[in-house]
């Protein structure tokens, strides 16, 4: 008896009825759920196609392994787990970039495209994390910053040199690159909604407006993850036909 009160001092419990740790927990099914089909679906493609779709698989496996951590330190603490929400960031966002590089190398990416879209990634994070968790007082400051490293890579990938060797590739991949633009552009900016909604400054002054910062990060990690990897698995079953 006594092992078993040790145990359950262990497992937080979750409440059913906390919505925030609720989508903690469904965050953690569907990144598993996406990497086990991006991983087992690996062999049906051609060889070039496949570090593209493993590259999707580790994006929501490492997200997966973060999110069973952040999970249970909601439920034990019940604060954001902030500094591990940035930790799969800084993991998983490059890898982002990494993907890009991939299916424009067939039109002779340089890898210092790669290089510059991760540096920008890295300044965004950092900066973000900053604003979030170690100078709050100078949160929009730190946003603004971390916003202007974010609208380079926006204007890289539709405008700058990744959109002129999208137009080179043509046919699938330019299709599969135009659906990509299109998450950076609008799913990754529910993050900065997220950040204001969670820093002092901007529309914390609306009562009412019940949303909490974690479930606005959890839902953008599963549109950004789970279907920035679709877009890749399904470039690959068309290109490998
Ligand atoms: C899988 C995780 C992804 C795609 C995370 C993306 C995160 C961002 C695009 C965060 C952007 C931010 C800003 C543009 C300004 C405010 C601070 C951040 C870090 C939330």
């Amino acid at each position: 008896m006594k092992n078993f009160m040790l145990v359950a001092d262990l497992v937080p419990k979750l409440d059913p009825t906390d919505y925030v740790g609720f989508t903690f927990f469904v965050g953690c099914m569907a990144m598993m759920a996406a990497s086990a089909f991006f991983f087992l679906s690996l062999s049906q493609f051609d060889k070039k196609w496949r570090t593209s779709v493993l590259v999707s698989g580790l994006i929501t496996f490492i997200a997966a392994v973060h999110y069973f951590y952040m999970r249970d330190y909601w439920a034990a603490h019940m604060e954001s787990p902030t500094f591990f929400r940035y930790v799969d960031w800084v993991l998983t966002v490059p890898l982002m970039c990494l993907e890009f590089y991939l299916i424009l190398k067939i039109a002779g990416a340089k890898q210092s495209l790669l290089w510059r879209m991760i540096g920008f990634s890295i300044i965004m994070l950092v900066t973000g994390y900053f604003g979030e968790a170690v100078d709050r007082d100078n949160a929009a400051l730190w946003g603004f910053i971390s916003g202007v490293a974010y609208f380079v890579i926006v204007y890289d990938i539709w405008l700058g040199s990744a959109a002129k060797l999208a137009k080179e590739a043509g046919g699938d991949v330019l299709a599969a690159h135009k659906i990509l633009c299109w998450f950076v552009l609008v799913g990754w900016s529910i993050y900065p909604l997220g950040y204001m909604l969670g820093t002092d400054g901007w529309y914390s002054g609306l009562h009412g407006l019940n949303l909490n910062i974690d479930v606005v990060y959890n839902i953008a990690d599963a549109i950004n993850k789970i279907g920035f990897g679709l877009v890749i698995y399904s470039l690959a079953v068309k290109s490998s036909k």
